[in-house]
């Protein structure tokens, strides 16, 4: 059986761009893939990277854990799990460093932009895409549904695995990656030309997924739009709008054109009133989901079966790459 992996780290509150760009993906690929194996989990490790306290970070972790099935994934259908539950994920990161250079990590975009922001920078930081490309390749997975920011993540992830192959004789599978067309990247609400992050300091540049209707309406409407006055699609030059014109195609599944005509003549009042009715309908089944979930047993299950059936597959690889590379003793 093929296989599929993500992961979504569990850094604050998840907000309408992860859900759009990528959870969302991630339940309709299970439906139409149903050939392969699913393993997505949440990156805690990853989570590290810049320290977190230690309270916080716990809840976040059972958070996400819970919103993944709120938000449809089916236990049934997918191995959901803890990363820090499944160590060789730790133990393949540090093969793979000895497989990678300085330079190329001295590339990656994603850590030019968040090194910037931290007064002193930790090596995990650093080596942090050496720990994503070992979450990929462990599992042999074929295809990483993803955000296109990660896009160059998983480009180093294919070299390096490409790298090992020739040195170690085929002993990944080159993945690769699943970008959704739209919705692949949904913009900060208070700055359309940046990426709704759930690391942004200021609270009013997302929806998260647990935000009370009242606020996601508010949110909405002190969206940043422009002076124009018209609902038509232009990314380059009309970021705001075409921003939120794709929060409300993605969610309903009608095109720009249809939208473009459903509002012809309308203001931004009325496009955004309708829209977070819209987002409101979405979120509230995944609110009412969520907190039957947080602390039922059930979800302790799910993770319980998820991280058992990762350890499997993780381990038996890893005792291959060792024995491919030549550490430890030969096996009889
Ligand atoms: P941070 O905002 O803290 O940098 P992040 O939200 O980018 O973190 P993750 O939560 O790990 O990082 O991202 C999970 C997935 O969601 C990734 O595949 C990422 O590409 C996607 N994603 C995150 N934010 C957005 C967004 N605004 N639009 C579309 N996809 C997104
Ligand atoms: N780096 C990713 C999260 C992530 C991931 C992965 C995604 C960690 N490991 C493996 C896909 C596959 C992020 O920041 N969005």
């Amino acid at each position: 059986m093929k296989h599929i992996v993500s992961g979504i780290q569990p850094t604050g509150s998840l907000n309408i761009g992860t859900y759009l760009g990528s959870i969302k993906n991630f339940v309709k690929l299970q439906d139409q893939m149903p050939e392969h194996e699913f393993f997505i989990f949440i990156a805690d490790l990853h989570a590290i990277t810049i320290p977190k306290e230690k309270q916080f970070l716990r809840k976040k972790i059972k958070e996400l854990a819970a919103l993944y099935i709120a938000c449809g994934l089916d236990p049934n259908r997918v191995n959901l799990f803890i990363q820090s539950e499944v160590p060789a994920h730790s133990q393949l990161a540090y093969l793979l460093q000895c497989n990678s250079y300085i330079g190329e990590l001295e590339r990656m975009t994603q850590y030019k932009d968040k090194s910037k922001k931290q007064e002193s920078v930790t090596v995990g930081l650093f080596s942090y895409p050496t720990l994503m490309a070992a979450d990929i390749l462990l599992y042999d997975a074929e295809y990483v549904p993803v955000g296109i920011d990660q896009k160059q993540h998983l480009e180093l992830t294919r070299d390096i695995a490409i790298r090992m192959n020739n040195r170690y004789n085929d002993i990944f599978t080159v993945p690769q990656p699943l970008i959704a067309e739209v919705g692949a990247k949904i913009q900060s609400l208070t700055d359309p030309d940046q990426k709704m992050s759930k690391s942004d300091d200021l609270i009013k540049s997302r929806i998260d997924l647990l935000d009370d209707e009242n606020i996601i309406r508010k949110r909405i409407r002190s969206a940043v739009t422009d002076s124009v006055g018209t609902i038509v699609y232009n990314k380059e030059q009309r970021a705001g709008i075409s921003n939120l014109m794709t929060i409300y195609s993605v969610i309903t599944g009608k095109s720009f054109t249809e939208l473009e005509e459903q509002y012809q003549g309308c203001g931004y009042k009325e496009f955004k009133d309708d829209l977070a009715e819209v987002v409101v309908g979405e979120l509230k089944p995944i609110q009412e989901r969520y907190y039957d979930l947080i602390n039922s047993k059930e979800l302790d299950d799910i993770l319980d079966k998820g991280r058992d059936r990762a350890i499997q597959v993780a381990m038996k690889k890893i005792t291959k790459i060792n024995d491919r590379i030549g550490l430890g003793r030969k096996r009889r």
